[in-house]
């Protein structure tokens, strides 16, 4: 068994992050609607992280940001012109649709697809299938950029295989890696892919939420373990419980996380919690790997107090000595419940003996946290060598985009500012020359 290691694929953050309040049942986005944003500060927070934890040893890398505003969809649905008069009659007509086309949210890569490594699938090859995220208008067309990404970095068809996306419709609402987990012994060996969704679209008596939408559907996540090829034996699907998704955990990692045997969940996170151990535990019998669940219960830290702070939208990293890393954002220490929790996980001999916290505000404040902005890929060493190599995080290439992210991204964004033709002449230099850093010659289609 040749041993991989997981690396990392962080959004870099694009210049034009902002808060327009796109996503119903996200408590974060909803609640910071039409506030001021930073974008400077959001790509320096992003890249903070990276670079600590490349620097830590951990694999590292990022995914390029989307080309925004989006003319085609402004262009698709009648706004017609220059550029600066499709921009000027969108926002006096449809300011939200325009918000949509100007969204930063490609940044949360969790999203950008579901990636099953070369031990888990049928031609050992690394599968990856963009996902259409059509449940919101402003993520809808992510996937067309997101594939032709994941086909610039992993070209090498002998390793690679990037399917296209699920058809766009509610009964295949796909949402990528945020509802997909990967349990294992190492990331080299065969592992359990663990799927969890929020509604069956075909049978209207099984579970789903009643107030919010629930974005990832039981038959999407069944497509796409077909697609990728994964033994029934080693696949575990299961339903997210609609209570919680009512309550703002629009996606599953907002309330579970699992690296290597361990699944670190909440209480309330699953429809039926303990048949879940159950098959996960007969499933990782058959790798050779034990199940080791850590299991926070609602009377020590609540799912508004999950939700609040994002103590489960955390990374959970394996480091070198065995022994794992929790990388949480800053708000789990500003809530007293989760902060106590996380005092009494890390000395209580368990799995977890550190805790890696970073100041992530610009992302949260749309509900975005460390997990939402990254999209795990465990690779061996001869996959990682067949990839494109300049994305790889390194004290350089940080350096290079800190000084682009200070040329070319302002330090305030307000919803007015949408408007304003020369933001959108900005974003389209910045990736130009992103292009140039990052060795991706034909990565945008910018014509
Ligand atoms: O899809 N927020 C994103 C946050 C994604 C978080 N991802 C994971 N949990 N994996 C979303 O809801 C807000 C955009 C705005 O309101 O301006 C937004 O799209």
């Amino acid at each position: 068994m040749p041993s991989a290691r997981e690396y990392n694929f962080d959004g870099l953050v694009g210049p034009s992050h902002n808060y327009a309040g796109l996503s119903f049942g996200n408590v974060a986005s909803f609640s910071n609607v039409k506030s001021a944003s930073n974008p400077r500060q959001a790509a320096l927070q992003g890249l903070a992280k990276m670079r600590a934890l490349a620097a830590r040893g951990f694999a590292q890398a990022l995914l390029p940001p989307q080309s925004r505003p989006n003319f085609r969809l402004l262009r698709s649905i009648g706004f017609g012109g220059t550029d600066a008069d499709v921009l000027a009659r969108a926002y006096r007509e449809a300011p939200v649709i325009l918000a949509c086309a100007y969204s930063a949210s490609p940044m949360w890569t969790a999203n950008a697809a579901t990636v099953s490594p070369s031990a888990d699938t049928f031609d050992g090859r690394t599968h990856f299938t963009a996902a259409n995220l059509n449940n919101k208008l402003h993520r809808a067309d992510e996937h067309a950029q997101s594939s032709r990404t994941l086909r610039a970095l992993f070209s090498d068809e002998k390793h690679f295989a990037v399917h296209a996306p699920l058809p766009s419709t509610p009964a295949f609402g796909d949402e990528g890696a945020a509802n997909h987990t990967r349990l294992c012994a190492e990331h080299g060996a065969r592992g359990v892919e663990f799927f969890t969704y929020g509604k069956v679209e075909f049978d209207p008596s099984a579970p789903s939420p009643k107030k919010y939408p629930a974005r990832q559907t039981m038959e999407a996540s069944q497509a796409i373990a077909r697609l990728h090829g994964l033994d029934a034996a080693r696949t575990v699907f299961a339903s997210q419980n609609p209570d919680v998704i009512d309550q703002g955990v629009f996606h599953n990692d907002v309330i579970a996380v699992g690296n290597g045997n361990v699944l670190f969940y909440h209480e309330q996170a699953f429809h039926d919690e303990a048949a879940v151990l159950n098959k996960l535990r007969a499933a990782l019998d058959g790798v050779g790997a034990q199940l080791n669940p850590i299991r926070v219960d609602t009377r020590v830290v609540s799912v508004g107090d999950a939700v609040a702070s994002y103590l489960f939208n955390s990374q959970l990293l394996t480091k070198p000595d065995g022994k794992m890393a929790l990388v949480i954002p800053q708000e789990c220490e500003e809530n007293l419940a989760v902060a106590r929790y996380l005092e009494q996980l890390v000395a209580s001999d368990g799995p977890i003996d550190e805790l890696i916290h970073f100041d992530l505000r610009q992302s949260m404040r749309n509900g975005g946290g460390p997990a939402c902005l990254r999209l795990r890929v465990a690779l061996t060493e001869l996959e990682a060598g067949a990839m494109h190599q300049n994305v790889i995080m390194t004290e350089a290439l940080y350096a290079t985009l800190v000084e682009w992210v200070g040329k070319y991204y302002r330090d305030q964004l307000d919803p007015k500012d949408l408007a304003d033709p020369q933001l959108a002449i900005e974003c389209q230099l910045a990736l130009e020359e992103l292009m140039r850093i990052l060795a991706l010659p034909g990565l945008y289609d910018l014509t």
